[in-house]
């Protein structure tokens, strides 16, 4: 059984045998002033356990699995179902929002229930968003110019600030137990490097995206006064540094550096470049005193090929440098069904090699967290 990781207070200790006063608690900050004390506690905690460990984390894993369906009362999940421990880290998508349910069929009303579930047993939510072209029925694939129409002198923007309040009409019902907002780690406009999705690198300039990305974060945050988000950016693959940055909000817009690479990280031939690139996501996110993660990426589990690709690929470039070791989480793609699959599930080839990967002290899972929403330092 892995141990559950406490928080060291030796700095406290030390103060408080010399007499001083309680250090007023200066560790990372998020980009909302105004941020709640939980989602407070939940950057600065994701900050602390990045250093001993890397979180797991599965898209829709209380949605839904291969061959299996979730009820509003069930707490279920493949990866529980195959390992006995959930995910540390929820995935969501809010495509879709609106109708009744997701792009992927998941209720909306049922997503809120399993983020309150998750909530209280300690997990963490992270939400993406695979918009439609806003005001038509165009999937985020659409490949054409939208994101300057989006703007506030463009032709859809009203019609933008109403999707943005559907968006927001849902994250006020995230509530917990005690009715506190639930933190969301918010990673809208993904993989924009690609040109795949409206908002890619093809279909907008830089200074479009970084306005769009500003003027929702400023939506949500001033106008409709949510502040339990916290911010993620994730650009598909890239070449260096500067490709990394070259469409970044800002350090005052963005508190996880993320990135998605499902292609370096699909055999060990590419270890080298998927270790480059996370490399060079944490060194970006230390500079910036922020937090770094490899928001998406997986192969399929049901192919025979892959069954000890938690350890021989994935693990292997977690761990690939002390750099590397201090992502914050790695989330795996959602379980749609037998042919779209990248956690294990019962009888999947890669069961045993997850079970070593989910013994290897690195990897932390919802039950090896220490409680992320209470301030440590009090
Ligand atoms: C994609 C696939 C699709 C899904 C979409 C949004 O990568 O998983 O099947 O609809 O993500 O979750």
């Amino acid at each position: 059984m892995k141990r559950v990781i406490q928080f060291a207070t030796t700095l406290l200790t030390f103060s408080i045998a010399l007499g001083a006063e309680a250090p007023v608690p200066s560790g990372p900050q998020l980009t909302d002033p105004l941020a709640t004390p939980q989602a407070t506690a939940l950057y600065r905690n994701l900050h602390r356990v990045a250093r001993e460990g890397i979180l797991f984390g599965h898209q829709d894993t209380l949605a839904y699995g291969v061959g299996w369906k979730a009820t509003e009362s069930t707490f279920d999940s493949d990866v529980h179902r195959v390992c006995g421990k959930f995910p540390a880290v929820f995935g969501w998508d809010i495509g879709h929002i609106g109708d009744a349910a997701n792009i992927d069929g998941v209720p909306f009303e049922s997503m809120k229930l399993w983020i309150a579930k998750g909530y209280a047993r300690g997990g963490i939510h992270t939400i993406s968003w695979h918009a439609r072209v806003p005001g038509s029925r165009e999937s985020s694939w659409t490949r054409k110019e939208v994101v300057k129409r989006l703007l506030p002198e463009g032709d859809l923007h009203d019609i933008y600030r109403a999707e943005l309040d559907r968006v927001a009409a849902f994250f006020v019902d995230l509530k917990g137990p005690n009715g506190e907002p639930v933190p969301i780690i918010f990673r809208p406009f993904h993989e924009h490097t690609g040109d795949w999705f409206w908002w890619g690198a093809k279909w907008c300039t830089p200074d479009e995206y970084k306005r769009l990305w500003h003027f929702t974060a400023d939506y949500l945050r001033k106008t409709k006064n949510l502040h339990h988000l916290l911010l993620c950016y994730s650009p598909d693959r890239f070449k260096d540094r500067s490709a990394y940055l070259e469409r970044y909000p800002g350090d005052d817009y963005v508190d996880i550096l993320g990135h998605d690479n499902y292609g370096a990280l699909r055999s060990i031939a590419t270890q080298a470049e998927a270790k480059r690139a996370l490399e060079t996501v944490v060194t970006l996110a230390e500079e910036r005193n922020k937090v770094a993660a490899l928001t998406e990426t997986g192969v399929s589990a049901a192919a025979p090929a892959n069954a000890t690709w938690w350890t021989d690929v994935l693990l292997e470039v977690l761990k690939s440098s002390p750099t590397t070791k201090k992502l914050a989480w790695v989330l795996v793609w959602r379980n749609a069904d037998a042919r779209q699959n990248f956690a294990p599930f019962p009888d999947s080839p890669g069961v045993e090699n997850f079970k070593t990967f989910e013994r290897d002290p690195i990897t932390l899972f919802l039950e090896d967290l220490p409680r992320m929403y209470a301030d440590q330092n009090h």
